[in-house]
């Protein structure tokens, strides 16, 4: 899609802090990060929701968990505990409509959240 800012982070258009890659994901660093580790792990291909990628790729959806998981362990918060967030939708505060499950953690998480 060309007119959407992950798909830009994906092609290297837009820059960003990546974490990690795999053949079908990037991670990378949230511009505006709400706890000490706050990163984003998106499909490269574009979905816009996450009910959206369950429905056309449950596989990728499933390696995205996977992904998050390894954020969290590099991150050293597996043990402590982190939170994986998909906003959905405007009124749950998606405001990026290409799908991005939220790793956050090294911190005390609120529940239920704001
Ligand atoms: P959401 O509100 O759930 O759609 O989350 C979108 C997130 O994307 C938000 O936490 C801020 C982050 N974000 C927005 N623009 C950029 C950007 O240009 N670079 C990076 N790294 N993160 C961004």
């Amino acid at each position: 899609m060309t007119d959407c800012l992950f798909c830009k982070i994906v092609s290297g258009d837009v820059p960003a802090k990546i974490v990690r890659e795999s053949g079908r994901t990037i991670a990378f660093r949230d511009i505006n990060p709400q706890a000490p580790t706050h990163v984003l792990v998106i499909p490269k291909k574009h979905h816009p929701t996450v009910a959206d990628l369950a429905a056309a790729d449950a596989g990728l959806l499933a390696e995205l968990l996977q992904e998050a998981g390894r954020v969290a362990a590099d991150e050293g918060v597996a043990e402590s505990g982190y939170r994986v967030v998909f906003n959905t939708g405007a009124q749950a505060g998606q405001t990026v409509f290409h799908v991005h499950a939220h790793v956050l953690g090294g911190r005390g998480l609120n529940w239920p959240p704001g």
